[in-house]
């Protein structure tokens, strides 16, 4: 079973930031698509919280030098 979470995502500046934050989270195990939008600066992610938490994906972005929480 998954679930859509959308994120606002701080501090990118350019479009490899965007790309780079969307690379790895494809990798991420429970993650099935994550898709981020510089212009917007969010990320609409498709994941399996029962393998993926919303901490691990903000914890993950941190990691990269970025910063993001769910949109209100
Ligand atoms: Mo672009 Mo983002 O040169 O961390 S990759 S600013």
């Amino acid at each position: 079973q998954t679930e859509k979470l959308e994120l606002d995502v701080y501090g990118m500046t350019c479009a490899a930031c965007s790309s780079r934050i969307e690379k790895v989270l494809n990798k991420m195990d429970g993650i099935q698509e994550a898709s981020v939008n510089l212009a917007n600066e969010t990320a609409l992610v498709e994941y399996t919280p029962g393998l993926v938490s919303l901490d691990n994906i903000i914890a993950r972005i941190q990691k990269l030098g970025y910063d993001a929480e769910e949109r209100a």
